[in-house]
């Protein structure tokens, strides 16, 4: 069990639906919970409805979505859109990462893509994982989405 230490945030962390990978999820999770936030991991596999309705019952400060099955940069994308169109979530800050194509992460345009889709943030495979606990304080605190990139 944490212990939270404030300021923590709420977080919604699950992957997308075609995505069987678990220690990104696991890792992600202890990595969150030790920096004081709150997590509900809803695992591998999770199906866009799952995660629109954990959104709705568990209302997190932040969604993260970690994928790297290479269909993170399309299933991401529909999911968030997903999002953004329901009145009732919209609002919820979303950040993605972990290897979003098929080809290393280097793809030109999955940026661009991702946050066009409505996502406030998008981490590659570069991205230290570390960065993650102090952007979650940053989007926690937005009121409305698509103000950060990562
Ligand atoms: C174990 C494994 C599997 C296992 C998963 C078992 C399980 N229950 O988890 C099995 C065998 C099921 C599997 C299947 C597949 N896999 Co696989 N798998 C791996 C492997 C070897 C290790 C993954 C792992 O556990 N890493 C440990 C965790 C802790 O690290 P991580 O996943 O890299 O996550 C880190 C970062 O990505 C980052 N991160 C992740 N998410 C986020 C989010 C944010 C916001 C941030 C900031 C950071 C971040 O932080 C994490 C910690 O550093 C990798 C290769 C590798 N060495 O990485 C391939 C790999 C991920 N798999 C790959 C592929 C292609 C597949 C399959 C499509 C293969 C196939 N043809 O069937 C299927 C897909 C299944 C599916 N439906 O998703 C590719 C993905 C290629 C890509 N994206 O470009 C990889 C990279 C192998 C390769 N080099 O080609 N796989």
């Amino acid at each position: 069990m944490s212990t939270l230490v404030p300021p923590h945030r709420r977080v919604l962390l699950t992957t997308v639906s075609s995505d069987s990978h678990t220690w990104n999820l696991v890792f992600l999770q202890l990595l969150l919970e030790e920096a004081g936030h709150q997590v509900l991991n809803l695992g591998p596999c999770a199906p866009d409805d799952l995660i629109l309705a954990s959104i709705r019952t568990y209302r997190p400060d932040v969604l993260v979505v970690s994928t790297v099955n290479g269909h993170g940069r399309m299933d991401g994308a529909r999911l968030v859109r997903r999002i953004r169109a329901d009145p009732s979530i919209r609002y919820v800050p979303a950040v993605i990462g972990g290897r979003l194509g098929i080809h290393g992460g280097a793809e030109a345009g999955t940026v661009t893509e991702l946050l066009g889709a409505g996502f406030d943030a998008v981490c590659n495979e570069r991205t230290d994982p570390r960065t993650l606990t102090n952007l979650l304080l940053e989007l926690g605190t937005k009121a409305e989405p698509k103000k950060g990139v990562a």
